[in-house]
């Protein structure tokens, strides 16, 4: 066999088991296996470790793991700091309250878990993104950041600078705990860039006393592209919580619009008993407002809001827009990070200027669908004047325990800003796309053309190390397989219900393996799963299982996802961004996304390997693919005699 050792717990393939290998195409299909016999072991593994390792809800079972695992050093006891002050933190909420037995992590393995081409501080905690803004020939990125630990607390502004959003530069701190109503927190804002050329700055602080208020500031010289220093205003706050609202409730301000009224409105989150809500308030200076009557959007049992977004998207053209614009032919898009369950949803609506209300477009959406099914959280967009596009930033939390997290040191990832845009398809979802200046990281790629993938098969991709990379994939599924495979109750199927990646049927799952070990110990799968409706249409679901990511038990074990629209002529295509602990999955153009970080003990460094995998029993099927290694980015401190 060249150039990859099999699983090693499987029994040595035939040797036509190759890996596939970049083109001619007549040699890779010869490089898909199949047979009973890999069928039978591929099963036997994948279900054993799902019987054994996780239920439905992605929960470890504790018994049966300790059986096989390193034993435990010390048990986990996670604390909720952000809780008690008011607002979210950690966003491990699987393993929360459990009392998981934490894996013996070395230096080799976490170091490893450090990404090369996402955003991060050099150490520790991290959290959202805060007033991304294009500023005099830079992208500025501004975030929560504890400049003392890796956990949440002494939250305050760290700054970056980019020219690209890809390779950063780290700025001093841009706002600190410094004011009685920002000591106990430089909590989450955005930016407005006014048409004089004023950069206004809202953000919330956490009083003194906790309370939560929201105060203004704005950069000291703005002259200075790199807008190193940052005046906080004299006569902060300039917003306390209104009558019957809980001052703990009360956060986020938004980047402001303007109305044909001549006045700036700005959204913050809140909420009344469980109902969460969205107030507006208008101003002509940013210094007094007036709170409007009534709310933007309110949705019972949602709880807290927190970082709500509001922007316009075009009904036809393929830019962004600025915050302001409004008309016939936009939509507006309401988004929402709700406490609850740390998840961002979103719904396309139309702005009513006259009254000042948000219509949901489909009047049941309630609170709307996710940006991301994976971990994204606290997202913030930003219409990028340069480019004309609107870009989101979230806030990639980590999965793993905060013991880890101290370990090594740092905590959070941001994702790759994507860029977004209404399906025009559709009508009725954003797509979201990795911003192109990404693709400035690829090197070397490799393309495989049409490689045959029989119903229970594995098939080896000859990439060599598979810890940076970018994958685009294209999978179609025999089309006799499709049209003989029985009809199902589609609407009892979902990704974390339909036993993952191990639990078999007609059309699915197939996909790629990231972040695996030759012997398939630890592997990642991200996949597509097609199931025959009722009404003879098929319906598809695109899903990530983290259930074999990782040896260790204190890391979440959730599988992933949701369904994906798949249109007439369509194929199902894929794109993954692969960076070490983190992947990012775009499945159609962007339609559904899956943020994962994954957590390798074996699968690390140039362990680190590529498959393909058909689980499902009757449709074998082919996919073509073409994978890029990725560079690593420049993201380091500014040194102030550095050329700009
Ligand atoms: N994070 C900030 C808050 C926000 C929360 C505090 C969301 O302003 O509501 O770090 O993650």
């Amino acid at each position: 066999m060249e150039g990859c050792t099999l699983p090693c717990s499987y029994s040595p393939l035939p040797a036509e088991s190759t890996p596939a290998r970049h083109r001619p195409p007549k040699k890779a299909t010869l490089m898909a296996f199949s047979g009973l016999l890999m069928l039978g072991l591929v099963l036997a593994i994948i279900n054993g470790y799902r019987d054994s390792d996780v239920r439905a809800n992605g929960n470890a079972s504790l018994d049966k793991l300790k059986s096989s695992m390193p034993l435990p050093s010390e048990p986990l006891q996670p604390v909720s700091r952000g809780a008690s002050a008011g607002v979210s933190e950690k966003s491990n909420l699987v393993l929360a309250g459990v009392n998981v037995m934490s894996f013996p992590w070395n230096n080799t393995m976490l170091s490893w878990q450090r990404t090369a081409y996402h955003f991060q501080p050099e150490k520790n905690w991290m959290n959202d993104p805060n007033g991304p803004m294009f500023y005099k020939g830079w992208y500025h990125f501004f975030y929560q950041y504890n400049p003392n630990g890796a956990v949440w607390g002494d939250i305050v502004w760290g700054h970056a600078v980019s020219k690209d959003l890809i390779h950063w530069l780290h700025l001093p701190l841009a706002m600190v705990a410094d004011e009685w109503y920002d000591i106990n927190g430089v909590w989450t804002g955005s930016a407005t860039l006014l048409p004089d050329g004023q950069v206004i700055m809202l953000y919330t602080g956490s009083t003194n006393e906790s309370v939560q208020v929201q105060n203004l500031a704005y950069p000291a010289n703005l002259s200075d592209p790199l807008l190193i220093n940052w005046v906080k205003y004299s006569r902060n706050p300039v917003l306390l919580p209104p009558p019957g609202i809980d001052f703990k409730d009360f956060r986020d301000p938004t980047t402001a619009w303007y109305t044909s009224d001549g006045r700036w409105h700005i959204a913050i989150g809140s909420k009344v008993n469980t109902t969460g809500i969205t107030l507006v308030y208008h101003t002509k200076d940013f210094k007094s407002f007036e709170l409007l009557n009534g709310v933007l959007h309110a949705v019972t049992a949602t709880g807290m809001w927190e970082c709500v977004d509001f922007y316009p998207v075009s009904k036809n053209g393929e830019q962004g827009l600025d915050t302001s614009v409004n008309g016939a032919e936009v939509k507006h898009v309401f988004k929402t990070s709700l406490d609850i369950d740390k998840h961002d949803y979103y719904a396309l609506g139309t702005y009513e200027k006259a009254n000042g209300t948000w219509v949901p477009d489909d009047p049941k959406i309630g609170i709307g669908i996710r940006y991301d099914y994976g971990i994204f959280y606290a997202s913030k967009t930003f219409y990028d004047v340069h480019k004309g596009r609107r870009v989101l930033w979230g806030w990639i939390g980590e999965s793993d325990s905060e013991n880890a997290d101290v370990q090594k040191g740092w905590a959070s990832v941001q994702s790759i800003p994507r860029t977004v845009l209404l399906d025009k398809k559709t009508g009725t979802n954003l797509l979201q796309w990795p911003v192109e200046e990404v693709d400035s990281l690829r090197l070397s790629s490799k393309e495989f053309d049409k490689v045959e993938v029989r119903p229970g098969s594995v098939v080896p991709l000859d990439v060599e190390t598979a810890t940076q990379l970018d994958i685009v994939a294209e999978f179609e599924l025999d089309k006799e397989a499709l049209e003989r495979t029985n009809q199902t109750n589609v609407e009892s199927i979902s990704c974390s219900t339909s036993g993952g990646a191990a639990g078999r049927a007609a059309l699915g799952p197939f996909g790629l393996l990231v972040l695996a070990d030759d012997s398939l110990f630890e592997y990642t799968p991200v996949y597509f799963y097609v199931a025959k409706g009722a009404d003879g249409n098929l319906k598809t679901f695109f899903c990530v299982d983290q259930s074999r990511s990782s040896e260790a038990s204190d890391v979440n074990k959730q599988v992933y996802g949701s369904s994906v629209p798949v249109l007439k002529d369509e194929k199902l295509s894929v794109r993954l961004l692969v960076d070490h602990s983190i992947v990012e999955s775009f499945a159609q153009g962007g339609r559904t996304c899956i943020t994962s970080r994954v957590y390798p003990t074996k699968a690390i460094y140039g362990a680190t390997r590529l498959f393909l995998f058909n689980n499902a029993t009757e449709a074998a099927l082919t996919c073509s693919l073409k994978i890029w290694q990725m560079n690593s980015a420049f993201i380091r401190p500014f040194h102030p005699d550095q050329d700009t």
